[in-house]
Formats: structure tokens, sequence, C-alpha cells
């Protein structure tokens, strides 16, 4: 009798949760206030495996064999991507009179189009780590898997997804060269390659509605505060880019905060070629660079697909809700 009272009241309890549950879907909002992306999926391992085969040729360092293998997979796979790919190569030299055999690659969608948004990233990485806690590791080469090929990586995904749904407006991606050899006290000496394509576009005359930089997209917990020069230069371009990340929900990578001047490759983007630049730059709240910048352990180990997903989503919301001509 006590059993049987029990498994009625048991059914009883069913019967109120099914009836709430059937209540809660009926009363369920149409999904019509909910934001719904138009860009097709940035598949953030892809993004991932491209950062680590870029960290596998070793630290890209000018000069090196390593700097040149990673040069040919990059041009192969943008051509395998479908872009239209030109390479500039020339001879650059240092601040500390080094000549650098640099070479900055290009990859073009849509090349009939008008209206072209340009997205870059520097994939050379640092030849000396001097940021390093360690004084005798400071000689060492950096590997870059953040600073410099985490970029790079959502920039090949990007090209990948182009290739499969073409978006109205054209996109050129470049990879620049010899962004990092630089001395930190003669700012002139970085973004030697990014300083040499303002001067000598890979087209007469070439421009773009706007230009969007990737430094140091892909740690673990990322932060992207507006950064000074982008504001200053674009500021029209960092609230489309910030409120489309806001839209996508990664509001939390892109705070609504603003950080300092940086020098980085949109300076020659803006000041030379005149193109609206901004940089989508890891900066924390008290104005450092990501934690292991400049250091040897800037590896694989920091590496987050979920940044990596964050930036690459939304700049190809933005990419395919441009308009045209
Ligand atoms: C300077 O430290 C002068 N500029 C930062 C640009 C940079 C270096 N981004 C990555 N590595
Ligand atoms: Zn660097």
């Amino acid at each position: 009798m006590r059993i049987q009272l029990i498994l009625s009241f048991v059914a009883f309890l069913c019967l109120l949760t099914a009836c709430d549950n059937k209540g809660q879907q009926a009363n369920k909002e149409p999904e019509t206030n909910k934001y719904q992306r138009v860009s097709p999926d940035f598949n953030a391992d892809n993004a991932y495996n491209f950062v680590s085969k870029q960290v596998n040729f070793g630290p890209r360092v000018p000069n090196s064999q390593a700097h040149i293998n990673c040069g040919d997979y990059l041009v192969s796979e943008l051509k395998n991507f479908g872009a239209e790919v030109i390479e500039q190569k020339a001879v650059l030299t240092a601040y500390d009179g080094t000549q650098l055999n640099a070479r900055n690659i290009i990859g073009s969608y849509n090349t009939d189009k008008s209206t072209r948004i340009l997205l870059f990233a520097h994939w050379d990485s640092r030849p000396f780590a001097d940021q390093d806690n360690n004084k005798a590791k400071r000689t060492q080469p950096v590997l870059g898997a953040n600073d410099g090929a985490s970029g790079v990586a959502v920039l090949l995904e990007i090209g990948r997804v182009l290739q499969s749904k073409m978006p109205e407006v054209g996109v050129d991606i470049i990879f620049f060269d010899a962004e990092d050899y630089g001395a930190y006290s003669e700012t002139e000496s970085w973004c030697l390659g990014s300083q040499y394509w303002a001067k000598n576009p890979h087209t007469p005359d070439y421009s773009a509605k706007y230009g969007i930089l990737l430094d140091m997209v892909g740690a673990k917990n990322a932060r992207f505060s507006k950064e000074e020069y982008s504001m200053h230069y674009a500021p029209s371009t960092v609230e489309k880019v910030w409120s489309t990340a806001s839209r996508l929900k990664y509001g939390h990578f892109f705070p609504n905060a603003k950080g300092g001047a940086i020098t980085d490759d949109h300076v020659p983007v803006n000041e030379v070629r005149k193109i609206p630049s901004i940089n989508i730059i890891h900066k924390t709240e008290d104005e450092s660079f990501f934690e292991h910048w400049h250091t040897t352990r800037d590896d694989m180990s920091n590496i987050s697909p979920e940044t990596m997903k964050a930036v690459g989503q939304t700049l190809l919301e933005v990419i395919y809700t441009e308009k045209g001509e």
C-alpha cells in the first residue's frame, strides 16, 4: 500500500514536470531576437594546426632555413586555398646593419571587386628572446607561436573559408616579413616588411576600405583593448569589429577599454598607404603584452583554439556582412 502510494506520487510528479516542460516549450520566444550569424563556420582546430605547422619549422628568423621553408609553406597553403598569390622579395637593412632577405606574401580573393578589405599579420619571429627571465636564454630566437604564427593561422583559416563561399567584397591577406627584428629604442627599426610594402604596394596604387592587423591573437584568455593608433585612424572599424564580437558573444575577449599606442604593422599602412587600419593585439589591463612575449616560452602550450575562434569568427562575420561593388 505504501509502495503504491509512493509510486503514484512519483507518477504525479513526473506528470507535473512533463506539463511544466511543455509549458516552457510553448512559452519559449521564437529565436527572432537572437542574432543570427551569416558567416560560414571558422574551424578553430584547423587554425590550431596552422600554428603548429609554422612552429614546427623552428624560429622563422629572416636568413634562416626555417624562414625559407615556412615562407614556401605559406605560399603553397594560400594557393591551395584558392588565393591569387604574389610574393614580394626585398633585401631590408636591420638596425644592426644585417641585410635581411625578406618576403612579403600576399593572397588575394575576388580580384575583380573594387571594394576590398585588407587583413594582415607578420609571419617572421624574433631573433632574440630578450624578455626571457633566464638571462642565458636572451640571445636565443623566439618560437613565436603567439607572436607571429597565431595571426597567420587565423588568416589561413579565413582563406580556406573564403574559397568555400565568396563574400561580396574582395579580400587581400598579407603576411608581412621582418616585423620583429627591431630595437626597442628605435621605432623605425620594427615593421620593415610593412614599411617596404606601404611604399611599394604589390599592385600600383593599391587601396582598401580598411585594414585589420592581427598580432598575438592565440593565447588563452586573451584580451584585446582598443589600441590608440587604431582609434585615431580607424575608429569606425574598431567599432565595427568590437560590436560584431559582442553580437557573437565574444565580448569578453573584446572589452570596451582603451589601450596605449603600439608601433606595429598597421602604422605604415595607415600613415604611408593611408588605409584606415586597426590592430587587434593582446594587451593586459596593466598595459603589458601577453605573458610570454619575446621569451623562449612563446610556444604551443599558450595556444587556445577558443581565442582563435573568437577572433576568426568575428572577422568572418565582418567580411560576410560587408556590401561589395
Ligand atoms: C614594440 O615593441 C616596439 N612593438 C610591438 C610590436 C610587436 C612586436 N608585436 C609583436 N612583436
Ligand atoms: Zn614580437
